[in-house]
């Protein structure tokens, strides 16, 4: 049990599909208590649903990281539920859809300012509303990334530069709460088919094309972020931070 008696907060489950999803399940597996976190009242029920499939009952808390007094309430009520916070999961990102395609040079101020906020400033919002909690027995903060941020990727456009921004203020906040022992990671993962993928045009094609030149030769599994959240989670990486680990199946590494 890599994680008995530690408390997890997860950000970012939609539904069954989402990333968060498969890392809370990896951390519950290992004895994490976890609380989550929803966006707005319409995937209330969804978050519900799952928690309640795990152990131990969790604590679900509203949170759209656009607002300040959400951010506010729920470092509030987890302060009261668990006294201390041990890790801290972002699966968070958004940009307006017509942003996610087409050419990055016609993205819109709003545009660009909302992948930002959403996508990137939640995480430093999100840091500095754990630390209180953190701060008392140490912590490790993970956020979810994509190779967008670093090469060109045909429609991913704006949330390129958000995500440029993210694995920047990773090694930021990696800098400013390092002496409080806090670790600040990120995982960048291959292409996985949630929500935030499938509307996109052309993902099975890009799930194909990845498939083909990873030198795994597959997709990621989500199982396998999940594991990559449990280390960086755990003790096993108490000596990493400000890292970005690929889970892509080694896509990244490959020239031609
Ligand atoms: P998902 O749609 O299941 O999760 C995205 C989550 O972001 C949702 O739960 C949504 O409610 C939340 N969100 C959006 N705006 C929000 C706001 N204002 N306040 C609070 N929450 C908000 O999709 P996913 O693919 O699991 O995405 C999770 C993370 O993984 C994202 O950061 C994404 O960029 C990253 N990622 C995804 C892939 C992929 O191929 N799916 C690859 C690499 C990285
Ligand atoms: C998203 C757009 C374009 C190409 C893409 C993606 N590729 C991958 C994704 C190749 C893997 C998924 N991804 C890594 C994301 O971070 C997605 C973020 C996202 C998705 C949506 C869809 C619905 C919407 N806004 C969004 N904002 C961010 O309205």
């Amino acid at each position: 049990m890599l994680l008995e008696g530690k408390k997890g907060l997860v950000l970012g489950v939609a539904n069954k599909r989402s990333i968060a999803w498969a890392i809370a399940q990896a951390l519950a597996r290992e004895g994490a208590e976890l609380a989550f976190t929803y966006q707005g009242d319409r995937l209330k029920e969804s978050v519900e649903e799952l928690a309640g499939t795990l152990a131990q009952k969790s604590p679900i808390l509203p949170c759209d990281v656009t607002k300040d007094e959400e951010i506010k309430s729920l470092f509030n009520a987890l302060g009261q539920a668990f006294g201390a916070l041990h890790v801290l999961v972002h699966c968070i990102a958004f940009a307006p859809k017509e942003e996610l395609e087409g050419r990055t040079v016609d993205t819109s101020r709003n545009g660009f300012s909302i992948a930002q906020d959403v996508s990137a400033y939640s995480l430093l919002a999100l840091a500095k509303g754990a630390e209180p909690l953190m701060e008392k027995e140490g912590g490790s903060i993970i956020a979810l990334t994509y190779l967008g941020a670093e090469k060109v990727v045909p429609n991913y456009n704006v949330m390129g530069m958000a995500k440029a921004s993210l694995e920047s203020g990773i090694r930021y906040l990696a800098y400013d709460l390092g002496p409080k022992n806090i670790r600040v990671n990120g995982i960048s993962a291959g292409p996985v088919n949630t929500l935030a993928a499938r509307g996109i045009s052309g993902f099975t094609d890009m799930l194909a094309h990845h498939r083909d030149k990873a030198p795994l030769k597959r997709n990621v599994e989500i199982s396998e972020i999940g594991d990559a959240a449990l280390f960086l989670a755990s003790s096993l990486s108490s000596g990493i931070t400000g890292e970005v680990i690929h889970v892509d199946c080694g896509y990244s590494i490959v020239g031609m």
